[in-house]
Parts: C-alpha cells; sequence; structure tokens
C-alpha cells in the first residue's frame, strides 16, 4: 500500500512552550535573540496543537490520510535532555498515537527536528561528542515508551539545517557561526544517527528506522568548467556530505579537501553512521543554480537566481528534478526503500470570504506527485509521499509570514480552514 501522509513538526505548531514540565529548547533561546526571526516570532503558541491535536487528528482523518508525520519534542519528554523522563510529556505523545492509530492512521514519529534541550546546548549541544550518548539514550527511552505502536521511527531531519544553518551560517539555533564547529555537529548528529537506530533496535529488532534528508540538487549557471565545479562543490556541501557517510561510510573527498579541517572521527564511528537503515526519508522542495564565486566561503560558489517560476520562498519550482533525483538516489546509494517525508510549497495565501483558493500549491502538488509516479514507474523503490504541511506554521527564521499548510490557520482565532489544495490532495488519495 503506498503511504499517504503530511508532516510536521514539534516546535513548528505545538505550543505550550511552558507547560506541564517542557523545558526550554534552542528554539526558544534563539526566538529571543533580536532580529533572529522576523516580525520576533516565536513558538510559544503556534498552532496551539498540544490543546487542539483531536482537531488536527480529525482533519488527517478528513483528508483521508494513513500516515502522520510529527516530531517529539524532547525537551517536552526529557526537560534536561538527559536524565529524568516528564511523564506528562509523554502522556500527550501516547494521547496523540493512541487518537492517530484510533483513526486509521499510522504513527511515523521523528525524533529530532531541531528543538535540542537548552540544558544541553549548555553543556556544548551537537558540537561535544558526548552529544551522540544523549540522543541515543534519548531515542532507547522513547522507543521503549513508544515501539508498541510505532512501526516506523526516523532518527534526525534534515541534518544539513542543524549543522550548516545552525553552526555555520548561522540563521538558525543555535545561531553559531564557525566552519569547525559546524562539521564537528555534523559528524555528532550523523553518528547520533547510527547509534540510535541501534537503541531502538535494542528495544524492538521488527521496527523499521530511517533517516530523514534533505537534498537541494544543484545546476551549473553557465557551461564553465568553474560553474560546473561549483556545482559539484554544491552537490557535495548540500547533498553528498550527508548521504555519503549514511550510505557509503566515507565523507566526499572533495569537500573534505576543499574545507581543509579535520573531520572527528574516532575508531569505528563510519561503520556506526552507516548502520543499515531501512528506508531513507527524503525532503525535496527546489533546485539551486550556482555559479563560482572566488570570495564565497567555504566554498568557492553562490546561488544566483535565473529567471524562474519560484514560490514566495523564492525557491525554484522545477519537479522533473524530484525524478531526477529519485533516480539517481536509487542507483547511487541503493536504499532498501524511499519515503518523500517532506514536499510543499509557500504562498502568500489570502483568506477570502472564508476560503483559500491556492492555485499555486494545487499546481505545485500535483506536478511533483506526477513526478514522484514517474520515478516509480521507472522503478525507484518510492513508496510514500508526506505532503508539507498540515497546518501553516512556525516557519523557524520566517516566522508565521511564510504559509506552507493544506490548511490554513488564522492565527489569532487558531481557526483551521482547508485549502482548496487539501481538497485537491484529499480527491488525489481517494483515487488510489
Ligand atoms: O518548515 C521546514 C521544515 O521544518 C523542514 N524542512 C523544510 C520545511 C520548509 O522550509
Amino acid at each position: 500500500m503506498f503511504t499517504w501522509g503530511v508532516a510536521t513538526s514539534a516546535y513548528q505548531i505545538e505550543g505550550a512552550a511552558f507547560e506541564d514540565g517542557r523545558a526550554p529548547s534552542i528554539w526558544d533561546t534563539f526566538t529571543r535573540v533580536p532580529g533572529a526571526i522576523i516580525n520576533g516570532d516565536n513558538g510559544d503558541i503556534a498552532c496551539d496543537h498540544y490543546h487542539r491535536y483531536e482537531e488536527d487528528l480529525d482533519l488527517m482523518n478528513w483528508l483521508g490520510v494513513n500516515a502522520y508525520r510529527f516530531s517529539i519534542s524532547w525537551p517536552r519528554v526529557i526537560p534536561n535532555g538527559v536524565g529524568s523522563i516528564n511523564q506528562k510529556g509523554i502522556d500527550f505523545y501516547d494521547r496523540l498515537i493512541d487518537g492517530a492509530l484510533e483513526r486509521g492512521i499510522e504513527p511515523w514519529p521523528t525524533l529530532y527536528h531541531w528543538d535540542l534541550p537548552q540544558a544541553l546546548q549548555d553543556r556544548g549541544g551537537w558540537m561535544v561528542r558526548e552529544s551522540v550518548d544523549w540522543f541515543a539514550e534519548y531515542a532507547h527511552a522513547m522507543a521503549e515508551r513508544f515501539s508498541d505502536r510505532v512501526k516506523n521511527w526516523m532518527t534526525i531531519n534534515e541534518p544539513f539545517c542543524s549543522a550548516w544553518l545552525g553552526h555555520l551560517s548561522g540563521v538558525m539555533a543555535p545561531g553559531i557561526k564557525n566552519l569547525e564547529k559546524a562539521v564537528a555537529a555534523s559528524h555528532h548528529l550523523l553518528l547520533g544517527h547510527g547509534k540510535a537506530i541501534l537503541a531502538i533496535k535494542d528495544v524492538k529488532e521488527s521496527t523499521k528506522v530511517g533517516v530523514v534528508l534533505n537534498f537541494t540538487p544543484a545546476v551549473p549557471a553557465s557551461d564553465s568548467q568553474e560553474d560546473r565545479v561549483a556545482a559539484q562543490l554544491a552537490d557535495g556541501f548540500d547533498n553528498r556530505w550527508f548521504a555519503d557517510p549514511i550510505f557509503k561510510a566515507s565523507y566526499p573527498k572533495d569537500i573534505v579537501e576543499a574545507f581543509d579541517i579535520d573531520v572527528p572521527i574516532v575508531g569505528n564511528d563510519l561503520s556506526i553512521i552507516s548502520t543499515p537503515t531501512d528506508f531513507l526519508g527524503m525532503n525535496f522542495y527546489f533546485r539551486q543554480t550556482v555559479a563560482f564565486d572566488e570570495k564565497s566561503t567555504p566554498l568557492k560558489y553562490r546561488q544566483v537566481t535565473p529567471s524562474a517560476e519560484r514560490t514566495f520562498m523564492g525557491w525554484e519550482i522545477h519537479a522533473p528534478t524530484l525524478t531526477e533525483l529519485l533516480m539517481r538516489f536509487s542507483s547511487e546509494y541503493q536504499p532498501n526503500e524511499i519515503f518523500i517525508t517532506e514536499n510543499g510549497s509557500a504562498w502568500d495565501d489570502q483568506l477570502i470570504d472564508g476560503k483559500v483558493e491556492d492555485k499555486n500549491r494545487v499546481s505545485y502538488l500535483e506536478r511533483h506527485l506526477e513526478a514522484l509516479f514517474v520515478a516509480k514507474a521507472k522503478g525507484a523503490p518510492v513508496n510514500g509521499y508526506f505532503a508539507w504541511s498540515l497546518l501553516d506554521n512556525f516557519e523557524w527564521a520566517y516566522g508565521y509570514g511564510k504559509r506552507f499548510g493544506l490548511v490554513y490557520v488564522d492565527y489569532p482565532t487558531q481557526k483551521r480552514i482547508p485549502k482548496s489544495s487539501a481538497h485537491y490532495y484529499r480527491e488525489r488519495i481517494k483515487e488510489n
């Protein structure tokens, strides 16, 4: 059966940031940094999903999805990151998982979608090697609580963002700008992923465990040799840096050389990182066009914006890239199974007479689903699709101004209004 789902993440929708024993995460801290987030927004209330999860599960039921990808808020269930468990946090996810199952929806939790407990950041966060064991301990504890009902786990969401955006460009929490620290964080995130697989399987061997990587294929701005090298580097930095260790037990040589920094590999780290995953979660939004740029650091290229159809994020819309990516990945890395764990688009949605007619999102969705099924017909082992996102939500450094939901959220009233794209997705699922 094809998996039809929707995806969300804890910090982006839950709210209830200071309730029932939840402790701060690095995002609670980062959103307080002046100028870090557009409009000074934060996730304190977000979509109030913590209190409205029943209504949100009903919406999923109405859509007809058979899977829900969400993330567990680490500081809600283990406020200090390690040590004592917050039972009220566990109770919330118990209710969520049970409520999903009652509606015939499989729960697909992600363990880490960027909200590291602040208590662990204070001890060095992902930059220090101990983070690997903190994460494995957390994974084990969650598997013990939920693996009686959860059949598919995802370890880490988009380590690219945590490592590069959180520790190199600093546009995401924890807001650090240092290549050496970013490289260390990337290695510990990957190692944490490997150890988390072992921890989950230790609780229940038959559980399926995957990782979620975001892929942004790169095309050269021109035919010049320099631009073609730039596209290779962009592919290495964005895509291969995270896929190669997991699927090939090595870091890409060209990027290691270009960084000119030692990756803090110890002993058999690479064999732990490449512990077989049951599936790959692939997030795809857009492709990038890049050009050689002598002055750019740490790699000599920059993104350019040739005229093309773009979303409200400024991201190019190019659905055939999804087919190419799925084909490339299937042959180059040979995962057992692939699930598109995120795909979607932000638009300047307008609520008019109680309706949101988001034709652009419908068209984006339609084209990307078509691209997925072309790849499937050609043999890519892609067995599911999760639309990003169920709801409009807190879009990180962009705050609430960028809406990705199939369902519009009127934040002052927290009213949920299914957009045209929700109706389209519902019909598409029914047809199948
Ligand atoms: O909102 C994010 C999500 O948290 C991770 N993947 C990309 C989405 C859109 O930017």
